[in-house]
């Protein structure tokens, strides 16, 4: 059998189970976000910020998917919210059947919305549906301004963009406009949000959005 049926096969039985996955967390209210990057972007950072706006006004839970370590489900534990730890032993992409574990072991009673943060990785996890409502492609002002154009799945996959570190422009050779250019053409849709976790700026509109999303979604 040709290597690329093997593959279309495996990536049609990941994406049965994420189906299943998405009308279980469907039917309890769980608005979930399958959150995507490059390497040290900022993932585990927009969460804890996020976490520490959202609480007390909605149940939110996470699952943490790193090739090793337990030290971002260790983060994220610190903040209070319901976390699972998934180590991919070496695999560069979360797939749907260790979200369907990882949600074994979680207690969905009070959730209202579930962050997954996907392994550091522009390329891969664009490809694997995990059973999610809404992809977010996190950006940062570090990494360059070719993201878009480069890695252009990444960002047709995804229907939010955030682009982060926005405190670290001065000094970085950085286009923002460029990136929102490049990103729009390839994807027209993109919902863009620009902030700073480590300033702050843009993180009250990025949550405000993120409240908005859930109770129009589960008219909580
Ligand atoms: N200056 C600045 N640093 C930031 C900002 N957001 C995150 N960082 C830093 O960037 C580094 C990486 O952040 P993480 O949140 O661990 O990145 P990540 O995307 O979760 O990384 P992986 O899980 O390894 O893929 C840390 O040192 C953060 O403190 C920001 O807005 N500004
Ligand atoms: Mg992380």
């Amino acid at each position: 059998m040709p290597k690329v049926t093997i593959a279309q096969n495996i990536l049609a039985a990941n994406d049965t189970i994420a189906e299943d996955i998405q009308q279980m967390l469907r039917a309890r209210g769980i608005y979930t976000l399958n959150i995507m990057s490059s390497p040290g972007a900022g993932k585990t950072t927009l969460l804890e910020r996020t976490l520490a706006r959202l609480q007390g006004r909605i149940g939110v839970g996470v699952i943490e998917g790193d090739i090793e370590t337990t030290a971002d489900g260790e983060r994220i534990e610190a903040t209070g919210a319901e976390t699972v730890q998934i180590n991919t032993r070496g695999a560069c992409h979360l797939e749907a059947h260790m979200i369907r574990d990882a949600l074994a072991q979680m207690d969905m009673s009070h959730l209202q919305m579930l962050f997954i943060e996907n392994v550091g990785n522009l390329v891969c996890p664009s490809s694997w549906n995990l059973g999610e409502d809404l992809r977010v492609v996190l950006t940062s002002t570090t990494e360059g301004d070719d993201k878009p154009a480069k890695y252009p799945q990444m960002f047709a996959a995804a229907q939010v963009m955030v682009i982060n570190k926005l405190d670290l422009l001065p000094y970085v050779d950085y286009d923002l406009a460029k990136v929102k250019w490049q990103a729009l053409a390839i994807n027209p849709q993109l919902r863009i949000f620009e902030l700073s976790c480590r300033s702050g700026e843009g993180l009250d509109a990025w949550c405000d959005w993120l409240l908005t999303v859930t109770v129009a979604q589960h008219k909580l």
